[in-house]
């Protein structure tokens, strides 16, 4: 992703990542809009039963409604991002190729690739189209019961150490403010929530506490 020069680095800006809870609807831009009044700077809407019909309405009336320097994504929805310009793809293994994303989309959006496994290491092409990538998950979480074995913190270390130096890393996956400090410690560079944020009946003062955590773990490291 070609990052705008007056902008901070997509790193500092994954340090709380927002994952959108389902369902996705009309509350959900509400939402993202106190997580950004709070320092969110980085937003997935990850809506898995709506359509991509449904998915461009949300994300056209939030690309209208976000300050410009919020990096808006999709879920495993290349096509509702081919269709809003400016808005980048989150993808899983059993996604569309980063790649194959990255061919479609071009250089100026950004690109996210989960990790649920060392094995996926050996797939440069993914980690070269990735501006990012997510350790998934770190901890068991409700919110994706369908998940793999969790990494935990070590895990997270394991991937930090095996990744390629410059490539930002978030982990994902029953984190919140309790529990943030040692993803950061063990190597990540931010944390991706849906609950910590969501179901806060605070989400702008939950995504506040949750960035003074990670700045606070990151100026340990
Ligand atoms: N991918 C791996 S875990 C997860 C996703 C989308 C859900 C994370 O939700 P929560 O509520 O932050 O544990
Ligand atoms: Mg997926």
């Amino acid at each position: 992703m070609i990052m705008n020069r007056s902008s901070a680095s997509l790193r500092d800006k994954l340090g709380v990542y927002l994952v959108t809870a389902e369902p996705a609807d009309d509350s959900t831009v509400e939402l993202i809009m106190a997580a950004v009044s709070g320092g969110v700077r980085v937003v997935q809407l990850r809506d898995k039963n709506g359509t991509t019909a449904e998915r461009v309405a949300l994300l056209r009336t939030l690309q209208d409604q976000l300050p410009p320097e919020v990096i808006l994504l999709v879920n495993d929805d290349l096509a509702a991002a081919v269709a809003v310009p400016g808005v980048g793809v989150h993808v899983g293994p059993d996604d569309d190729h980063p790649a194959e994303v990255r061919r479609r989309l071009g250089d100026r959006v950004c690109i996210g690739w989960s990790i649920h496994d060392l094995d996926q290491l050996r797939d440069k092409s993914a980690l070269a189209a990735s501006d990012y990538v997510a350790a998934s998950p770190v901890w068991p979480t409700p919110t994706k019961i369908d998940t793999t074995a969790p990494l935990g913190p070590e895990g997270v270390r394991r991937l930090r150490a095996m990744l390629p130096p410059a490539l930002p890393l978030v982990g994902i996956g029953g984190i919140h403010a309790g529990n943030a400090g040692s993803v950061i410690e063990a190597g990540a560079d931010g944390v991706a929530v849906v609950s910590a944020i969501c179901a806060a009946a605070d989400p702008a003062g939950a995504a506040a506490d949750l960035l003074s955590v990670v700045a606070a773990a990151t100026a340990t490291r």
